[in-house]
């Protein structure tokens, strides 16, 4: 018993510590998904400026991608339009838990600039969504898209790749959540007959903004 009062001090003092250091300089604005509880996505709405914690793999050719002003929410998006018909690429390891249920949210926009465009994500190695791919994608404004799976692995690999001539499809706000215990209004019968290899990837909504 008596280790708890030591601790509760202890627990006190970095308080306290934490308390004289202060705050530091104040951020930009933040991006919505850094408001959003339990997600696992570093530098989910690029509010560094620039790539960091992602990994980057530009096109072998005509790779242009970049994160710039106005973003989504906060201040700042990634930009892809790469010009030589292969993607920029950006990724992300995170921690998850096999056979617990995730949420993947983003934010997409699309100029509809022709003649082409293609954009595709996956988990791991399984595509999970696809626009474009030899059809225009038409131009729309800041649209969610939401996903879930279920994670097999202790490490899941989300993955982003786009190119876009000659304009840019650009790309915010991500959110990856554990939502195994999160009372949402899941229809999880998809689950039984849709599984497709290691994956069951399910589009949820597709809300316009
Ligand atoms: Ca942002």
């Amino acid at each position: 018993m008596a280790g708890s009062g030591d601790l509760m001090k202890k627990i006190v003092l970095a308080i306290a510590a934490v308390l004289a250091v202060g705050t530091g300089s104040a951020n930009a604005t933040p991006s919505s998904c850094d408001a959003v509880a339990g997600n696992i996505i570093q530098n989910c709405g690029f509010e560094s400026g620039d790539f960091s914690n992602w990994t980057t793999a530009p096109a072998s050719s005509g790779s242009l991608f970049y994160v710039d002003t106005p973003g989504h929410t906060g201040s700042f998006d990634a930009y892809f339009g790469a010009i030589g018909g292969l993607p920029d690429v950006i990724k992300q390891a995170v921690t998850t838990t096999p056979g617990h249920l995730y949420d993947l949210e983003f934010y997409l926009k699309s100029d509809g600039l022709t003649p082409n465009g293609a954009f595709v994500g996956y988990v791991s190695s399984a595509i999970f969504h696809q626009l474009g791919q030899g059809t225009d994608i038409a131009a729309f404004d800041w649209t969610l898209e939401d996903f879930s799976f279920t994670a097999t692995t202790n490490s899941t690999l989300i993955l982003f790749g786009a190119q876009d001539v000659p304009g840019y499809l650009q790309f915010d706000d991500i959110v990856l959540r554990d939502v195994t215990n999160v009372p949402e209004p899941f229809t999880l019968g998809i689950f039984g007959a849709g599984l497709v290899g290691a994956f069951a990837m399910r589009r949820r909504k597709h809300n316009p903004a």
